[in-house]
């Protein structure tokens, strides 16, 4: 596979996007290994659930937890794209959204090696992107617990560019597009598709300016490498 095929070209560096990542039947099975995922490993926020595989990602490092078999498969076809490096995938994090769900903008922080990997299954949805105030401090993201300022930051700001993602994509984000911006998704029902979708070119279907999508239930693995992570250590005395 050549990547370069799969750039985002009407972006900031840089996003590939990857349609047709998973088969449809590798979707079904992700669909139904998740379904099948006890209520207690659910996390549920006000406004989408979500499970940690691998450990819990935090600034003192995250303890490392074996992550089942059906999901190394999809770790294990990322890591062969060589995106992270020397580095292998380590943590995945399940987002579910029903329709009218999102995720506020933020930016994914210093816990991750600065790329992000997501793979869509379930049904489409839009990606908005937000530059940065760049005279901000380079801390506010996700796991500070700084919501407020987060959105305080994205409300002062316009969306730049969205995309689109389609259910079995594979999108990776990294150099600007990782530091630079915010991404969120819309709490809304329905897309009305605009010219502000950056990446209709890269789609598998042909979609069209001012065509309107109904969201169904969207699941995202976003798979990532956590460089710090620390081994349990029990003390028997
Ligand atoms: O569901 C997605 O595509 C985005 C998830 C995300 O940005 C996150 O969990 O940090």
């Amino acid at each position: 596979m050549d990547i370069s095929d799969f750039e985002v070209r009407e972006c900031p560096s840089s996003a590939v996007y990857i349609p047709n990542f998973i088969t449809s039947e590798e979707e079904k099975r992700i669909l139904s290994q998740i379904s099948r995922a006890p209520k207690p490993k659910w996390t549920q926020l006000l406004n989408r659930r979500l499970i940690n595989y691998g450990g819990v990602p935090h600034p003192n490092g995250m303890i490392a937890e074996e992550i089942p078999t059906w999901l190394q498969v999809y770790m294990e076809k990322i890591n062969n794209l060589n995106f992270f490096q020397s580095q292998k995938a380590n943590h995945v994090l399940v987002n579910e959204y029903l329709p009218g769900q999102g995720i506020m903008p933020h930016t994914d922080g210093p816990l991750f090696h600065p790329i992000i990997t997501t793979i869509t299954c379930g049904s489409y949805t839009v990606l908005n992107f937000i530059e940065r105030n760049v005279t901000r401090s380079n801390d506010n993201h996700k796991y500070n617990n700084d919501d407020e300022s987060l959105q305080r930051e994205s409300l002062t700001h316009e969306i730049n560019f969205k995309m689109l993602l389609e259910p079995r994509s594979l999108l990776i984000l990294k150099d600007e597009l990782y530091n630079n911006y915010l991404h969120g998704i819309d709490e809304v029902k329905q897309d009305v598709l605009c010219d502000k979708i950056c990446n209709y070119e890269n789609c598998e279907r042909v979609h069209k300016v001012g065509s309107i999508l109904k969201r169904g239930i969207r699941i995202s693995l976003t798979i990532r490498h956590v460089p710090k992570t620390t081994t349990m250590k029990l003390k028997f005395c």
